[in-house]
């Protein structure tokens, strides 16, 4: 069967249940991954806690506490290098980011976002990569959410769409700046998560590794 995909902006692209085949093998991983590198709540510049619980494997960690958002080579729980990116993450955000005309796309940091009830991610922009010219891959596990996607101001008019278990998101070129965010999870039940929704988003920092 032909997977449904979903167009959100000229170069953005929601691909429905790409990651089902290997979506419980996604989440065994990101279980091994976070005994190494262990989900965290960090703070940003201005002193907020950000809601989302936090990890990453990659050569670069996305990074926020009181001196700002940055990548970083050593996870600073463990002062270790971050976990390796998985081959499977690897290959299947090729391969999503190759469906959406991206070609040879290789991510060299994964940061792991995980949501409970009631928790979601406020409007922002992705901009901390070196690199705006490479795009970003998501994968949703887990509970489903509403991703917000709005325009490339934060007062842009906004659509939403719903994220489920095995979606797969891909967006670049002029669509990389959008504003974009997660509405609070709704109370829900998943068998591999629980209560919750994990997401993946592999990124090309453009920094020199
Ligand atoms: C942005 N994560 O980690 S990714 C983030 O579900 C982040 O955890 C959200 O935003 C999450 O920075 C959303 C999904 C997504 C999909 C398409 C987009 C983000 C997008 C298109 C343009 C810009
Ligand atoms: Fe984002």
């Amino acid at each position: 069967m032909k997977k449904q995909h979903i167009q959100i902006g000229d170069e953005g692209f929601i691909f429905k249940g790409f990651a089902n085949d290997i979506a419980e093998t996604l989440v065994d991983t990101i279980k091994e991954l976070t005994a190494m590198s262990p989900l965290r709540q960090m703070t940003t510049k201005r002193g907020y806690q950000v809601k989302a619980e936090m990890t990453s494997c990659g050569h670069y960690g996305w990074v926020s506490d009181k001196q700002g958002y940055r990548y970083e080579v050593l996870d600073p729980l463990s002062q270790q290098p971050w976990p390796d990116l998985p081959e499977i993450f690897q290959s299947i955000a090729a391969s999503a980011a190759g469906q959406a005309g991206f070609d040879h796309f290789k991510p060299d940091a994964c940061l792991i976002n995980h949501y409970q009830p009631g928790v979601g991610m406020g409007l922002h922009q992705d901009k901390d990569e070196l690199d705006l010219s490479h795009p970003i891959v998501s994968i949703s596990l887990g509970v489903p959410a509403i991703f917000i996607f709005g325009g490339m101001h934060r007062n842009s008019e906004h659509n939403f769409y719903l994220l489920e278990h095995g979606d797969v998101a891909v967006w670049g070129g002029k669509d990389r700046l959008r504003y974009h965010g997660i509405k609070p999870l709704k109370l829900s039940h998943h068998p591999l998560t629980k209560q919750s929704r994990y997401n993946l988003t592999l990124r090309k920092t453009g920094y020199i590794s």
